[in-house]
């Protein structure tokens, strides 16, 4: 086709094609790039629908999806005003205190493009799929307080398993949606990895997500240990025009006057302190979804009470019954409630947003949204759904299991899959148990992304060996994962002991106890905030050794990338150059490659469009070769793969 573009043009026809002729039609060359990146997408393809997916787990489809309905909306009218044009007006200081705490209507956040997927779909929704319905959220739901999409398990997924850019994400959603804000999980000094960084890494980190669009942090510590906050949150506060939402994590139960370590006099001076540290909202996390009804009204209620913030409330429908907590979260005065829209919640995810919305509908605090709309999402989320079903494998229904084990929703489902890999799938109520078993161990501590990961390698550890729990004290010279030994090394910070003298110094000896065995008693450890012992980064010198790795310059994404997963980056750095930007392609494409005849257009750019359709498979021959015989942009392609087989 280069060739055929060139004795057509009309300069080469004419006769006037001098050595200049391609300096003078630069679009000749642009159109040889396109051509190698076409010729990436079709190898990426013919290698897919040969050897698979290797993130597909297998999983084999027999025909081509119908095509997901996109919500109408009309492209020719901008996105109405929403909360990022009120943030950008007012500054949060002001946007918060008297824009957000002054609303009558129950505020939503959507989170139906982060933790939802984290919690039903093991974080494997691609970017492909939140930007076809991004125009029609921009215009059909602009009264959203906010969308998470960024964060938590997303970081690293998009670059592992998706190959694909976070920071693309980031910035093209933020495209598409000018009007609402953006949020973010930032788990603290441990950023969106699942480590201790230096202070100037969280910094730097915050600076360029904020710069790239984002609107809303919301920081927590998966030990509620507060100064690890403090990097995250200055800098939020100092760097940036965006929202500071201080978080504090839900465990344990406030009605139950057994569980009296985490009751309601913790959670109020947790507030407290996160006021005073700058927090511009105050987030109720509860990661597992622990926040019983009656127990929302009582803490919403004393935390509006006792604190000047807004309040936003983070809950999992793991026990089928959160819809009621934060039902009874808005009668207590909450501001802002976390939901899903209606065929990506439920279960491990966030309770029903349809619902929520319907519930709301002639009360005080109705929300404005637009049900019909909020219907055409769903339909849409269910069709985009049926893609991802080798990761759909949560149970459909509530469980009250959940009160024993307290796991976080994001986990679940990761811990039952790891079970089940290790042939442990049928033992699930013997894990159940160690888990909640570790956590006493512990001495009762908070578990949330990366706490809650050291108890369950703990747990699974423990099932796997055939021991109880309460046997890691004699398997003393075992080598511990990573993540075990760095939480009792101290590289989480100090975990909460209790306030009640007593109980606080057995708390502590219960944490020491452990450590000693994980560790051992001579094992290094450290003492007070991790960001102190960890030393700066010197990210000319990152940047030095990454351009060293890549054979290029990085850029700035890149630098942060591999800031926060050096390995997982280089391997995405080099999968890219292989096969250039997949996130291109449909999702049915990316994961299970094309079915026989089946077309798919992939947008490389604006006005930049590729015709792929799948003509033909040859065998493989005695080398294990075969051929995908493609039609692209109307011209046979013949692209070679080695059958791995
Ligand atoms: C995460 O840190 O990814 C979480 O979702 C914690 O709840
Ligand atoms: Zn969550």
């Amino acid at each position: 086709p280069f060739l055929m573009n060139v004795v057509h043009h009309p300069d080469f026809m004419s006769g006037q094609a001098t050595t200049r002729f391609i300096d003078n039609n630069p679009d000749l060359l642009k159109f040889v790039a396109r051509k190698d990146r076409a010729s990436k997408m079709l190898s990426y393809l013919a290698d897919t629908i040969v050897n698979g997916n290797p993130f597909a787990k297998g999983h084999k489809i027999s025909k081509a999806f119908t095509a997901p309905p996109i919500p109408k909306y009309d492209h020719r009218v901008e996105p109405a005003k929403g909360t990022k044009q009120l943030l950008t007006e007012m500054g949060p200081e002001k946007f918060c205190l008297n824009w957000v705490a002054k609303q009558k209507k129950l505020l939503l956040t959507d989170t139906t493009m982060r933790d939802a997927h984290q919690s039903l779909l093991a974080t494997r929704m691609r970017t492909y799929d939140m930007l076809a319905v991004a125009d029609s959220v921009a215009r059909r739901t602009p009264n959203l307080f906010s969308l998470e999409m960024w964060g938590g398990a997303t970081f690293d997924v998009t670059m592992r398993f998706l190959r694909e850019d976070p920071w693309e994400r980031l910035r093209s959603i933020r495209a598409k949606v000018p009007n609402i804000l953006l949020q973010m999980l930032f788990r603290g000094s441990n950023a969106v990895g699942y480590t201790n960084y230096p202070d100037n890494v969280v910094k730097g980190f915050i600076k360029h997500s904020a710069e790239n669009g984002m609107d809303i942090f919301r920081i927590f510590d998966s030990l509620n240990y507060l100064p690890n906050l403090k990097a995250a949150m200055d800098a939020v506060r100092e760097e940036t025009n965006s929202i500071c939402e201080g978080t504090l994590c839900y465990t344990g139960d406030i009605l139950d006057p057994k569980r009296d370590k985490y009751d309601l006099k913790y959670y109020v001076r947790l507030a407290k302190e996160l006021e005073k540290m700058g927090a511009h909202m105050l987030c109720i996390k509860d990661m597992a979804g622990l926040v019983r009804p009656f127990a929302a009204k009582k803490l919403v209620k004393a935390l509006k009470d006792e604190v000047g913030l807004p309040i936003h409330f983070h809950t999992h429908d793991t026990s089928g019954l959160n819809a009621s907590s934060i039902l009874e979260a808005a009668t207590a005065g909450v501001d802002v409630v976390d939901a899903a829209i209606s065929s990506l919640s439920g279960g491990t995810s966030q309770p029903n947003l349809n619902s929520i919305v319907a519930a709301m509908q002639n009360t005080p605090r109705d929300t404005g949204l637009d049900s019909e709309a909020l219907q055409e999402f769903s339909d849409y989320w269910a069709a985009v759904r049926a893609y991802y079903k080798p990761f759909d494998t949560a149970e459909p229904y509530g469980t009250a299991e959940v009160y024993l084990h307290e796991m976080p929703g994001g986990q679940y489902t990761n811990l039952k899959e790891q079970a089940i890999g290790m042939g442990l799938g049928p033992r699930w109520p013997e894990i159940a148990h160690a888990y909640a078993e570790v956590n006493q161990l512990c001495g009762d501590i908070v578990k949330v992304t990366p706490s809650s990961k050291v108890v369950g390698d703990l747990a699974i550890e423990c099932v796997a060996r055939g021991v109880k729990p309460s046997d890691v004290f004699n398997l003393t010279g075992t080598k511990w994962s990573k993540d075990v030994t760095s939480m009792f090394e101290g590289w989480l910070g100090e975990p909460f002991y209790g306030m009640e003298p007593a109980k606080a110094a057995d708390s502590r000896k219960k944490w020491n106890k452990l450590a000693d065995a994980i560790v051992g008693k001579d094992g290094k450890r450290i003492k007070g905030r991790p960001g102190t012992h960890a030393a700066k980064v010197n990210l000319t010198e990152v940047r030095a050794e990454l351009k060293g790795k890549l054979k290029k310059d990085p850029t700035d994404d890149d630098v942060w990338s591999y800031l926060m997963y050096p390995d997982v980056f280089l391997k995405f750095a080099d999968f890219r150059k292989t096969y250039g930007d997949v996130s291109a392609l449909p999702t049915p494409a990316y994961y299970y490659g094309l079915q026989d005849k089946e077309e798919i257009h992939i947008n490389l750019e604006e006005g930049k469009t590729l015709f792929v359709r799948l003509l033909n498979m040859t065998e493989a021959d005695q080398n294990g070769q075969q051929t995908a015989i493609f039609e692209l942009n109307g011209y046979p392609r013949h692209t070679t793969v080695t059958n791995k087989a």
